[in-house]
């Protein structure tokens, strides 16, 4: 499967959860060193745009993205109208099409805080992360109207319900109040957080989901909301959080150190 062909079947994994209404989420890419040479003979450069955003990190890397008011659903049959591929450039504070985003199709809205994002996990990560991956799962936005806006609250609700929660993001879940989306200081804000985590659920809105691959970044969006979802239904037999039955912090720390993952001591 090529990076386009993946970056495509990610969409229309989205859009089967139901996390893509209307035009609703997107998605970006940082393309490999194969990658560009998989696809370099069909660029076709255009003007640079401003990003509003600036950050060296990544300049001159390449990125696949959504476009913006895409369909996810329409990823497949209507590729170069709902997605292309950009190229930042030295100064880390532009962009230009170099294929796709077709007649005037412009890259995703918050094509700024994806690339912010981009260059804070790729920092944290030593160059593996790749993928930035914004939704609006339900569950996980019901339950920013339940639950304060506060990190360890949020994080420590997920890791209770489900034993591998603490596993895939023993690191926590980040949280943003609700803010304008699209501009650059949701961007900032949210690249501040993601220093420190892999996820950043912004309230009544969604969540920014970071990974090394599309797979990781999809998968971890997927364990943040079914994990969400269970502490719903849980909320509602028990009339309230005080469950039955839980995990207690001692056995998510004994869970953490069988798997080798560093926990996030303070949110226990
Ligand atoms: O419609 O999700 O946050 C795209 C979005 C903006
Ligand atoms: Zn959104």
């Amino acid at each position: 499967m090529t990076f386009i062909e993946k970056f495509q079947e990610i969409c229309l994994a989205g859009y089967d959860q139901n996390w893509h209404e209307r035009n609703g989420g997107n998605l970006t890419y940082r393309l490999t060193e194969a990658d560009i040479a998989s696809v370099k003979s069909t660029f076709n450069p255009r003007d640079w745009v401003e990003m509003g955003v600036k950050n060296t990190c990544l300049a001159g890397e390449y990125f696949m993205t959504t476009a913006s008011g895409a369909h996810m659903r329409n990823m497949v049959t209507d590729l170069e109208h709902s997605a292309g591929i950009v190229e930042i450039n030295n100064e880390g504070d532009k962009y230009r099409i170099v294929w796709g985003l077709k007649d005037g199709v412009k890259p995703t809205s918050e094509f700024p805080s994806h690339y912010l994002n981009h260059c804070v996990r790729a920092e944290e990560t030593d160059g593996f992360s790749r993928v930035i991956y914004h939704a609006h799962p339900g569950n996980v936005v019901a339950l920013s109207a339940y639950l304060p806006c506060d990190a360890k609250e949020f994080t420590y609700a997920l890791w209770q319900v489900m034993t591998e929660c603490v596993v895939i993001f023993p690191e926590g879940v980040g949280v943003l109040p609700w803010m304008m989306p699209g501009g650059s200081e949701i961007a900032v804000a949210t690249s501040e957080l993601m220093h420190d985590f892999k996820s950043v659920v912004w309230y009544q809105h969604g969540i920014f989901c970071a990974g090394n691959t599309l797979d990781d970044a999809f998968g971890e969006m997927h364990t943040i909301e079914k994990a969400a979802e269970i502490y719903i239904k849980q909320v509602q037999l028990c009339g309230g959080k005080n469950f039955t039955n839980t995990i207690s912090s001692k056995h998510l720390q004994e869970i953490a150190d069988e798997f080798g993952v560093e926990i996030r001591k303070e949110f226990l």
